[in-house]
């Protein structure tokens, strides 16, 4: 299994090295664990979405590293403000985006680039967590599954930069007590979005769709009434099988997609929250 993967880029001393890290910090990576030996130092990063792409055929730009972003243009300025080396300034690429690329360090080059976009462009939440503030409710029936619903939703939110000191768990005894604490958490006006996670199996649970449709309705006006996201971790199977096939075995990790999930809607609250105060209806 996959655990990372680590691009290495020896720079030519400490001086560069933490020049590269201001440049990474200024555009909102969040710091990884990095480490300091006698034989040196890494700085790591977290990337909030990542792909390994593998090319063939034409492509005439050779960087150390490709970033996508979504504002190709505050890149620029932040670039100029910093006193960072641009060495192509932005220009179309060949497959309908902007690009540019950075030498923030002697011999480092980034590429920045950006999709174009036709006419306006729809908002959309972004992935960075870092200074956001989640409440994770986790039922304990079933803690076999749910704990490690749990586990893929941490991993998640560290991934993305949130800081373990704004993530906070609450156990409650089974999924039936999700929606009162999910709400408690968010009226008590401390969290930005709230996780839920629970596991409701059919085979063992009496009432089972009537049981599931109330958590599923408690969450939802939970969310609706208190104006605060909440995500949906809470799986509804036949069976234990199908339960850990969901919980990070064969059909991803729901507790992960919530979290991720959580994330882009407090980012997208953000947003969208600003342009209604702004009065101009521009979202950035
Ligand atoms: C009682 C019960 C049953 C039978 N099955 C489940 C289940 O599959 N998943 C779950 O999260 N909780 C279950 N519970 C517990 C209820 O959610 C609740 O905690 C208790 O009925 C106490 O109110």
């Amino acid at each position: 299994m996959i655990q990372g993967i680590t691009i290495l880029r020896k720079t030519a001393g400490s001086a560069e090295q933490q020049r590269l890290a201001e440049l990474f910090e200024a555009l909102g990576f969040a710091r990884g664990t990095g480490w300091k030996t006698s034989r040196g130092e890494g700085i790591s990063f977290l990337a909030s979405m990542g792909q390994v792409e593998i090319v063939a055929g034409k492509e005439d730009l050779q960087c150390d590293l490709w970033v996508e972003v979504t504002d190709l243009d505050s890149i620029r300025e932040i670039l100029s403000k910093r006193k960072f080396k641009v060495i192509k300034d932005v220009q179309p690429t060949a497959w309908d985006s902007r690009f540019l690329v950075a030498e923030p360090a002697k011999g480092v080059q980034v590429l920045f680039w950006q999709k174009n976009r036709p006419g306006r462009h729809a908002v959309e939440g972004d992935l960075n967590a870092r200074g956001m503030k989640f409440g994770i409710v986790v039922a304990r029936w079933n803690s076999f599954i749910t704990e490690r619903l749990l586990q893929g939703a941490l991993d998640a939110l560290r991934r993305s930069g949130c800081r373990e000191a704004d993530i906070t768990v609450v156990r409650v005894p089974g999924s039936f007590e999700i929606p009162s604490q999910a709400r408690t958490l968010a009226q008590s006006g401390n969290y930005e979005a709230i996780i839920t996670l629970g596991c409701l199996i059919r085979g063992e649970t009496t009432h089972y769709e009537h049981i599931a449709t109330e958590v599923t309705r408690g969450i939802g006006q939970s969310a609706q009434e208190t104006g605060v996201p909440h995500t949906y971790g809470v799986l509804t199977c036949e069976n234990l099988e199908q339960a850990l096939d969901r919980a990070g075995l064969k059909a991803g990790n729901k507790g992960f997609e919530a979290a991720i999930s959580a994330v882009e809607m407090v980012s997208l609250k953000r947003k969208t929250v600003s342009s209604a105060s702004n009065g101009k209806g521009e979202v950035r």
